[in-house]
C-alpha cells in the first residue's frame, strides 16, 4: 500500500465513522451498501407504517443501491463518495447514476431525519431560524407543505441552507436533490419529504395531504439542528 492507499483507506475509516452525522456514506471498494434502518421498521407507526417502511427500505431504496452500483461498475465514478458522486450530477449525467444516486442518498438523508416520539415544535438555533425566516412555525408548515402537496408526479420537499445562509423550502422531480449540480435552487439538506406514491400509498392511498401532515409527528429535530 502506498501513502496515497493508505490515507484514502484511513479516510474511508473515518467518513465511515461518521455518517450517521454527515450521511456521506463511501463506497468502498466502489461498493455501496444499503444501511439499516436508525431504527425497528414499526417505530415510526402509526404515522409511517411498518409495511410501508419494510418495502420502502429493504425494495426501493435496495433497488437504488444496486442499480448505482451496477451503473458505476468500472468506471470513474466508483473512487468518489456518494457526496462528491451526487455533487457531480448535471444534465449530461447518465439517468441511471442520476435517479439512482439521488435515490440511495435522499433516502439515507430521509431515514435518519426521522424518529419515534419525536414531532413537536422544533427547537434550538433551527427553531428561532425558522421563525425569524417564515415568521411562525405554522407559517413554515404551510409552506413545507404546499411545497410537498403541489409536486407533481413523484419527487421531494426539501428545506435547506442556500449558499446565502438562509433558510428555504424547495421541491425536486423524481430522484434529484438541491445538491445536485443540475438543482436549479442549491443548498444544503436539513429535512427532507418523499412525496412518492410508494412512501405512503399502504396506509394513505392517494391522500397524499394525510401522509403530509402525519410526518410531523416523526421528524427528529434533534438531527435536524445537528445538520443546521
Ligand atoms: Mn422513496
Amino acid at each position: 500500500m502506498n501513502r496515497q492507499e493508505f490515507i484514502t483507506k484511513a479516510l474511508t475509516g473515518v467518513l465511515a465513522l461518521n455518517l450517521s452525522k454527515s450521511f456521506a456514506s463511501q463506497a468502498i471498494d466502489g461498493v455501496h451498501t444499503l444501511a439499516p434502518l436508525p431504527y425497528n421498521s414499526d417505530a415510526l407507526e402509526p404515522h409511517i407504517d411498518k409495511l410501508t417502511m419494510e418495502i420502502h427500505h429493504g425494495r426501493h431504496h435496495k433497488a437504488y443501491v444496486d442499480n448505482l452500483n451496477k451503473a458505476i461498475a468500472g468506471t470513474p465514478n466508483e473512487k468518489l463518495s456518494l457526496d462528491d458522486l451526487v455533487k457531480s450530477i448535471n444534465k449530461e449525467t447518465a439517468p441511471a447514476i442520476r435517479n439512482n444516486g439521488g435515490g440511495h442518498w435522499n433516502h439515507t438523508f430521509f431515514w435518519n431525519i426521522m424518529s419515534s416520539n419525536k414531532g413537536g415544535i422544533p427547537t434550538g438555533k433551527v427553531g428561532d431560524a425558522i421563525i425569524a425566516q417564515f415568521g411562525s412555525f405554522d407559517k413554515f408548515k404551510e409552506e413545507f407543505q404546499k411545497a410537498a402537496m403541489t409536486r407533481f408526479g413523484s419527487g421531494w420537499a426539501w428545506l435547506i441552507v442556500t449558499p446565502e445562509n438562509q433558510l428555504k423550502i424547495v421541491s425536486t422531480p423524481n430522484q434529484d436533490n438541491p445538491l445536485m449540480a443540475l438543482a436549479e435552487q442549491k443548498g444544503k439538506p436539513i429535512l427532507a419529504l418523499d412525496v412518492w406514491e410508494h412512501a405512503y400509498y399502504i396506509k394513505y392511498q392517494n391522500k397524499r395531504a394525510d401522509y403530509v401532515t402525519a410526518f410531523w409527528n416523526v421528524i427528529n429535530w434533534d438531527k435536524v439542528n445537528e445538520l443546521f
